[in-house]
């Protein structure tokens, strides 16, 4: 791995958000791409972050500070992301589920799929299903983006399902759903339309769903 590269992810590590962005930007006037920024520098250094606390290592103040460097390294590579020039293809109503605080995997998704071309309207993170719904509805969605973090939140997205019906709008809708604890086959259990495991992954699928 490049030393830019090493020191982006020791920087997210240590929740070093004064260097990760100089560190990102080095590394795209080094001519690295943004992807394998994403994934070598940033990505896998918050997969270091969940198994140090899952190891009593780190505690919930660690995986902030880390979670907000990368927020912060995101920032700059966010425009690189982006394909130019490319048309709408879909509306999407985004957000992370009721109870549920995590959002740089649904920034992360939301920032591919934009530069993918879709329209994204994002609802946060802790969105009620009737959130979910009512937005679907007022903005005449053609995709929801649901992401989940906890296994314990998991079920908000089966009842933003539920929500959808209710409200009248699941069949004008296609509904996905991605996160960390999230399988394929939860999302076939629930009724979801489809199930990404990354955000390069959850464009092909928007895409797919929509029919592009
Ligand atoms: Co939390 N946390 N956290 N946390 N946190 C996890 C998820 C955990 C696995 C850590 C661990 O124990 N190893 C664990 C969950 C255990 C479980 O449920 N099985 C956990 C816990 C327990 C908690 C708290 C309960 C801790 C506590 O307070 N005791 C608490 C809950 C708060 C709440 O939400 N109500 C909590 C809090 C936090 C912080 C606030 C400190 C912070 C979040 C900051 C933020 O998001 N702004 C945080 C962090 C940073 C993590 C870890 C370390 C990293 C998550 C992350 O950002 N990953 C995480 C450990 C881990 O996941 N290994 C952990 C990087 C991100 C790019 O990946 O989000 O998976 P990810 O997104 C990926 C894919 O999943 C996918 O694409 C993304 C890009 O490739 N994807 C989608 C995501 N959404 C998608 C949607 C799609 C498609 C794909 O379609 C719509």
């Amino acid at each position: 791995m490049e030393q830019v590269l090493r020191e982006i992810f020791d920087g997210v590590l240590a929740g070093d958000n004064q260097n990760v962005p100089i560190k990102v930007q080095a590394a795209l006037e080094a001519g690295i791409s943004p992807e394998r920024i994403l994934n070598e520098g940033m990505i896998s250094a918050m997969a270091q972050v969940g198994k140090l606390f899952e190891e009593g290592e780190y505690f919930v103040p660690e995986m902030l500070i880390s979670a907000r460097s990368m927020q912060a390294g995101l920032a700059v590579l966010k425009p690189h992301l982006k394909e130019a020039n490319i048309k709408p293809m879909g509306k999407v109503v985004a957000g992370t589920v009721k109870g549920d605080l995590h959002d740089i995997g649904k920034n992360l998704v939301c920032m591919m799929m934009e530069g993918a071309g879709f329209e994204i309207i994002d609802l946060g993170t802790d969105v009620s299903p009737d959130k979910f719904a009512s937005i679907v509805r007022e903005k005449n969605a053609d995709l929801v983006a649901l992401s989940a973090l906890l296994t314990t939140t998991m079920p908000n997205m089966k009842n933003t399902i539920e929500a959808l019906k209710s409200a009248g709008v699941r069949d004008r809708v296609k509904v996905m759903i991605g996160g960390a604890p999230v399988t394929e086959d939860y999302a076939r259990q629930i009724g979801a339309d489809g199930y990404a495991p990354d955000a390069s992954r959850a464009v092909s699928l928007a895409k797919s769903l929509v029919g592009a």
